[in-house]
């Protein structure tokens, strides 16, 4: 509780004292006909009040910190479980005021009267966009009576995103954990996975372990065999693993509204085969190296130009590529086997917020930033590409904090290197013999 109150007083600390700002929950949405997904709380209003609940708002001023809420039901309660409700609100969230959400859009008014600007955002619930636009109208309009509202609405995003980039230490403790959760569960996966079996399987082993540490899943997993791998999304996960397979696993744990996002390729078969353990060389040297690079005033744009040079120049190595290194990369000649970037900001979004640009140029990585470092080859099943690589698909992902010259790989006991992975692998096999 205390990082969420620590959150609030650092995003009251930027207002002014005519500022308000208010925060929604997120909007519970259908799955199909009266079934709704599993509610996930909208990441900005779990970022400054930890509440999970639905049908909820925050608004802050200055000084104050009043959150709406539903009251509690005894039936609903009977259905779907307990709710906080807003007698206990106060004591357990450390808000100022709580208040029935059934009040909110009346409140509206009283809450924007005499404010000179308003933190809102704005864009996506187009009903409550309108209220408040109108409602700031018409307390506009009413002038002659020493009234006002907002002369001008902030994107809240503005404030708060900036805040998201740079995690505190518990923040990057609980991070840490969806790294651990995320380990359990690739390094279960790759001791269970052998020929024969389907994708989904393997895929059953990565959401069990997730949910025995009461975790979900960030995004929907990918477990992609043999040329599975070459499609980036690849979520279908209903292929027969044959025994000359790579598996590549791209899963990531969420909890806390916080994410992990690791990928894994390994061999089905106890040792990668030539072309397989060539490949995966170049990309895990790569990957190695662009962790190094994960330091302070370091660039993801640097970043991803220099694992871009190594997988190129490696391309070349193999024979896939010919020519130069320069006009290769100039060129974009890797594009066809290296198609996305190797880095993304991670939080409580899988791909989280915060901009990638400042003032015109990258923007430069400071102590607290979270990213993934997640450099791949893909090598399309076709004629263009050299018999001995079609269909190899290979993606290495760590999570990685930015602090000193040290980063600290949050998922790091995760077997990567070729003699781990084959040493996990094959004592796996002589286990079965
Ligand atoms: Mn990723």
């Amino acid at each position: 509780m205390e990082m969420y109150i620590a959150r609030r007083k650092s995003f009251q600390r930027n207002m002014e004292p005519g500022d308000v700002a208010i925060f929604q929950s997120a909007p519970s949405l259908i799955r199909s006909n009266d079934v709704h997904h599993r509610f996930r709380q909208d990441s900005d209003f779990y970022y400054l009040t930890g509440f999970g609940e639905e049908q909820s708002a925050l608004v802050l001023t200055k000084e104050n910190a009043i959150l709406y809420l539903r009251k509690r039901d005894p039936e609903r309660e009977t259905w779907n479980g307990p709710m906080l409700g807003v007698d206990r609100a106060v004591e357990a969230l450390a808000v100022d005021e709580a208040r029935d959400i059934t009040d909110f859009k009346k409140d509206i008014p009283d809450l924007l009267r005499k404010k000179d600007r308003l933190y809102y955002m704005y864009g996506r619930n187009p009903e409550l966009d309108l209220l408040i636009m109108s409602t700031c109208d018409q307390l506009m309009r009413r002038g002659r009576t020493g009234e006002f509202g907002p002369g001008q609405i902030l994107h809240a995003a503005s404030l708060l995103h900036e805040m998201r980039m740079i995690k505190s230490q518990e923040e990057i403790e609980l991070l840490r954990e969806c790294a651990q959760i995320a380990s359990d569960a690739h390094i279960a996966l790759m001791r269970s996975a052998k020929a024969g079996m389907h994708e989904y399987e393997l895929e059953g082993i990565i959401l069990d372990s997730f949910r025995r540490h009461n975790a979900v899943e960030g995004y929907p997993s990918i477990v992609a065999s043999g040329k599975n791998a070459c499609v980036l999304h690849h979520i279908e996960n209903n292929r027969r693993i044959e025994s000359n397979d790579l598996i590549l696993v791209d899963a990531g744990a969420e909890k806390h509204c916080l994410n992990s996002d690791v990928t894994r390729t390994f061999p089905v078969a106890d040792r990668f085969n030539g072309p397989q353990k060539d490949a995966y060389e170049i990309v895990l040297a790569a990957q190695l190296r662009a962790i190094e690079k994960t330091i302070p005033g370091a660039t993801l744009d640097e970043i991803h130009n220099a694992a871009v040079r190594d997988l190129t120049q490696g391309l070349i190595d193999l024979g896939v590529l010919s020519g130069t290194l320069d006009e290769n990369v100039e060129n974009k000649k890797y594009i066809r086997y290296y198609m996305h970037r190797t880095g993304h900001w991670l939080g409580m979004d899988v791909h989280d917020v915060g901009s990638y640009v400042k003032d015109g140029v990258p923007r430069k990585l400071e102590d607290g930033m979270v990213c993934t470092v997640e450099p791949g080859l893909y090598f399309p099943d076709d004629e263009q590409t050299p018999p001995a690589f079609r269909g190899i698909g290979i993606r290495i992902e760590d999570d990685v904090v930015v602090r000193g010259n040290n980063p600290l790989v949050l998922s790091e006991m995760i077997p990567k290197t070729i003699s781990a992975i084959e040493a996990l692998r094959g004592g796996i096999h002589a286990e079965r013999v």
